[in-house]
């Protein structure tokens, strides 16, 4: 398809001074049944040109047809392992608008998912270049500023910030929502960190947000008082009209809450890049329902070895995108959890956290330079148990929400029985210990009724 230009670099070429002139995309690719395989360096070639600056065939040539500025900016492939249906494509900074996230997507992650001539096509990683990274606002917090609003103090700033996303997901009202979020932020000593709304309970008629707002927020500033330990009410704002998500990031402000709650991959970039420009100084925290429908991939070709079938992004560009865009913590993944976990929760956590991140050769990812931006919180999260909060923390780091649901209110003695077995792993992990070892010690605790029920590993449940 690439018939008008050349997309291919010369063998040995290697962008140069990318993280000033390019975007990288690491591709891999699978051509379609019937495509013999020696056309994959032609089919290469067709998406650097669908997604740059090109089409199926050749255009009038006239000096002001601008085919010497496409030229000049055409996608280039390169590091072509054919064996392993990989490529990569160097993108020129200057073929995008630096600060626009969705006139982005639309080239690189656009057309070229729906070519016939492909049946698997997946980015594994983008790295992005400093112009396009600085045009961004990134989060207003990071990992600090969360620890700082809530004046941990040298102890707490150790360890992760936990709490809770009550289940039912859906089915309180939002009276007993607050007198459950009461129950939970005074149990134990007091310090359990946060509640949040569930990733599909917005305004119901049953539950409506502005009542669970405001009697959430009244029940957390007393659950402050007498605990002494400040606290998060991640709420969900989350709506498909941008002003109303916004009204409801004004009625938090207003009634002295700390962080809105926004499913950002079902709102859209554009809904949060403004959220984050536009909300009164909230912590912004990313629920990220829906990516498995785009970030999960068919076939096994996760490892970049086998077959890949379908259209998919990686949660790594997913990752970055948003930390881009503004958000102060992400839903990551986590080992033990009950979603599917390649072992890719450890990859996305430095992604968010770190400042320079090193290409990782088993997800085929490209690395990336933050220049100074403000890190994100990774959210561990799915199916976890205060019986395998060590391992998590072993892997995520002490820098993440570990959030349990069923984990904390499925205690076989009651959700407070549940906040102490997530406090007391916490503070087993703090003082050195496993759990296991922790319980053996204190057979009668919180904690030990937990692991009775659940044990050291995930439950799943079919
Ligand atoms: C967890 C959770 C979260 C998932 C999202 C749920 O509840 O509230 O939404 O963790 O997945 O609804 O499943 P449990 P991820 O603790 O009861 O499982 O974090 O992978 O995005
Ligand atoms: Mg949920």
């Amino acid at each position: 398809m690439a018939v008008q230009f050349d997309y291919i670099a010369p063998p040995g070429w290697q962008p140069k001074n990318p993280d000033e002139n390019y975007v990288i995309i690491q591709f891999k690719m699978q051509l379609a049944d019937g495509i013999d395989p020696s056309m994959f360096l032609k089919g290469a070639a067709s998406v650097a040109a669908e997604s740059s600056t090109g089409t199926w065939t050749k255009v009038e040539d006239r000096p002001d047809s601008g085919l010497k500025k496409a030229d000049e900016f055409k996608a280039i492939v390169f590091d072509m392992d054919k064996k392993n249906h990989l490529f990569k494509v160097a993108y020129k900074t200057d073929l995008f608008e630096y600060d626009n996230m969705a006139g982005f997507l639309a080239g690189p992650i656009g057309n070229i998912g729906g070519m016939k001539m492909v049946k698997g096509l997946r980015l594994m990683d983008i790295r992005f270049p400093k112009a396009i990274v600085t045009a961004f606002p990134g989060p207003r917090y990071g990992i600090a500023g969360v620890r700082d609003l809530l004046q941990q103090d040298k102890k707490h700033c150790s360890m992760p910030i936990i709490g809770t996303v009550p289940k039912p997901k859906v089915g309180r009202t939002a009276q007993e929502q607050a007198v459950l979020a009461d129950r939970l932020w005074t149990a134990g000593d007091g310090s359990f960190d946060f509640i949040k709304d569930d990733e599909n309970l917005t305004s119901l008629s049953f539950n409506k947000f502005e009542d669970r707002a405001k009697l959430v927020l009244e029940t957390q500033r007393k659950a402050e008082k007498q605990t002494g330990f400040r606290k998060l009410y991640l709420c969900n704002i989350t709506h498909s009209n941008f002003d109303i998500m916004m009204k409801r990031a004004d009625i938090i402000k207003s009634y002295g809450g700390r962080c809105v709650m926004i499913d950002v991959v079902a709102s859209g970039v554009g809904a949060v890049h403004t959220m984050r420009l536009k909300n009164p100084g909230l912590i912004i925290h990313a629920h990220r329902a829906m990516h498995a429908f785009i970030t999960r991939e068919s076939g096994i070709g996760i490892s970049g070895k086998g077959d890949i079938n379908g259209f998919s992004v990686s949660m790594f560009i997913l990752a970055k995108i948003f930390r881009m865009l503004g958000v102060d913590s992400m839903h990551s993944g986590s080992p033990k959890s009950k979603m599917e976990d390649y072992g890719e929760a450890e990859e996305i956590g430095s992604i968010l956290t770190k400042d320079k991140v090193q290409p990782n050769k088993k997800f085929h990812t490209l690395g990336q330079n933050w220049f100074g931006m403000k890190n994100v919180w990774p959210v561990a999260s799915g199916g976890l148990h205060p019986g395998v909060m060590d391992v998590v923390i072993a892997k995520m780091t002490p820098d993440c929400y570990i959030q349990l649901g069923g984990g904390v209110l499925g205690h076989p003695e009651g959700g407070e029985r549940g906040v102490e077995a997530a406090l007391e792993a916490r503070n087993a992990v703090y003082s050195g210990m496993t759990v296991k070892e922790f319980v053996s010690k204190n057979p009668n605790s919180a904690l030990s009724k937990a692991v009775g029920l659940w044990g050291t590993e995930p439950k799943i449940v079919y």
